[in-house]
């Protein structure tokens, strides 16, 4: 029995808990630590069996607890609670020390905690760990931030109990410095909530658009999971619409109240992309279509706006193959504004951040694992300047060769009145991206009308303001 620990983990709920037996069923010794003392000697009682822990009680025994230099693993609810528990146990450390904060921090308070640390000399490693408590357990995708020398003491047991990809790569890298792993969690999430929402917008589709019930659809994800929408999510859909309700006897899914709550960090994606001036309409339709199935009052107080005569579909199957071509295209869509999102934070805070080994480290453990991942690597490993994964020529010719569908499912959605505020946003970027001229240039012409904000002209160099009060005559600024 050792009586150091290789590593420790304080606050034991779900996932410190799942974290800490993942840590000592690969054959470290781990330190435990909580609050409430109870739930510490619980996992041992209960889990104890499953390799070496140290249960401590006092943060000073915790700390005691660890070999030099210490690794100390946060795993306690993001906020006040984190800054709390550093607070506790940062004097109690020394410099080389490393605090990993696996907790699902926003970026920016990662960024501030680690540099107050490093001013102590202790290394705080924001890391972002997806897979719930099931990936815990049996292997996340993990993303640490924090410095390099931090990595290299940690980063050898992370690739131990991270999940590993199917070609037995393991799925954690390092992210770069201070927040850049919370923040590419962060996006990570986003790209969950778009992800799901496109989801929704198929099923919906599939069962009203095209009448088939939630059994029959269940075994369309089937299908499409054996192809290129092979994922987690598409995998967990099939379940979830194939679950009876044990009490009525209804579909599942029909018993669920239709209101999808959030924790934030969608939202957050969200509201960094708009600081950093990214356009994630996929993202962000995704959490506002969150948003609106919760304003019960307001959805009742709605029921009765007319809606579209529309007749009934015919080719329910040819249907069905549609909805599959516009979902992998939005799908495309979605992650290339995520990537470019994480392209633009890198450039912002300078972490150099290497896409395709964040493609890489998602394709095991997290929630949007999935093989499509493979392809957006390979896109970024042939070219890692790739200005957006829509310039990759294999996603180009593959979106080229869904955009008939694509439209076709948005004009049956919209003749029915069926909301699929995903499927047409990412046509809209996409349309966008490729449009020759858009009318931001009448926009800019009206700024400069209203407040002589000036224009570019296509034909000089140069800043220009019309006279739109007086003579019209054009003036450089
Ligand atoms: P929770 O987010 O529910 O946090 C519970 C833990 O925080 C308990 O150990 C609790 O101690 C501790 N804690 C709190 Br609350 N306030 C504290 C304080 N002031 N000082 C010390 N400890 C405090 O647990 P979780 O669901 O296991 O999640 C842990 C972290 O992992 C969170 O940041 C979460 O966002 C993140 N995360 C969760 C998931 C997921 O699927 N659940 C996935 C990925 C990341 P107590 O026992 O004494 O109350």
């Amino acid at each position: 029995m050792s009586t150091t620990a290789q590593i420790g983990v304080t606050g034991l709920a779900v996932m410190g808990r799942n974290l800490a037996r993942n840590f000592a069923r690969n054959g470290y010794t781990v330190a435990l630590h909580n609050r409430t003392a109870s739930k510490t000697h619980d996992l041992v009682k209960e889990f104890g069996h499953e390799g070496e822990f140290l249960p401590t009680e006092a943060a000073k025994d915790f700390v005691a607890a660890l070999e030099r230099p210490r690794r100390l693993v946060i795993m306690v609810k993001a906020g006040d609670p984190t800054d709390a528990v550093i607070q506790e146990f940062a004097p109690l450390l020394e410099p080389g020390d490393m605090i990993i904060d696996g907790g699902n921090a926003h970026f920016a308070d990662t960024r501030r905690r680690e540099r107050e640390l490093r001013e102590r000399g202790i290394h705080f490693v924001g890391t972002g760990i997806s897979g719930g408590e099931e990936g815990a357990l049996h292997g996340p995708s993990i993303m640490p931030g924090g410095s390099t020398e931090s990595y290299d003491s940690l980063g050898p047991m992370l690739e131990k109990i991270s999940a590993k990809a199917k070609d037995g790569a393991p799925c954690v890298t390092h992210v770069g410095p201070d927040g850049a792993g919370h923040f590419v969690k962060m996006v990570h999430n986003g790209i969950e909530y778009a992800d799901m929402q496109l989801i929704g917008e198929a099923y919906q589709l599939l069962r009203d658009v095209a009448g088939y019930s939630p059994a029959q659809i269940a075994e369309i994800f089937r299908t499409w999971n054996t192809g290129r929408l092979d994922s987690y999510l598409i995998e967990i859909t099939a379940e979830v619409l194939s679950h009876v309700d044990a009490a009525t006897g209804e579909p599942f899914v029909d018993v669920v109240v239709d209101q999808a709550e959030q924790k934030g960090t969608g939202r957050w994606t969200v509201q960094i992309a708009l600081d950093l001036g990214v356009p994630v309409s996929g993202i962000a339709e995704a959490v506002f279509a969150r948003s609106l199935s919760g304003h019960a009052a307001l959805r009742e107080a709605s029921r009765e706006l007319a809606g579209p005569k529309a007749a009934p579909l015919s080719e329910a199957a040819a249907f069905a193959d549609r909805v599959e071509q516009a979902l992998y295209a939005s799908k495309i869509v979605s992650y290339t504004q995520g990537f470019h999102e994480i392209a633009a934070g890198s450039e912002e805070y300078g972490w150099d951040i290497d896409l395709g080994a964040i493609a890489s480290i998602w394709r095991g453990g997290c929630i949007i694992r999935a093989a499509f991942l493979d392809r957006i690597r390979a896109a970024y490993d042939a070219r890692p300047d790739l200005p957006s994964l829509l310039s990759d020529e294999t996603f180009a010719q593959e979106i080229a060769a869904a955009q008939d569908d694509w439209r076709e499912v948005l004009v049956a959605a919209t003749r029915q009145g069926v909301p699929t505020p995903g499927f047409a946003a990412a046509l809209a970027y996409y349309d966008a991206l490729r449009a020759e001229r858009l009318p931001a240039a009448l926009t800019q012409a009206q700024r400069d009308f209203f407040g002589a904000h000036t224009y570019r002209r296509v034909d000089r160099e140069g800043a220009f303001h019309t006279l739109w009060g007086g003579d019209r005559s054009e003036v450089g600024a």
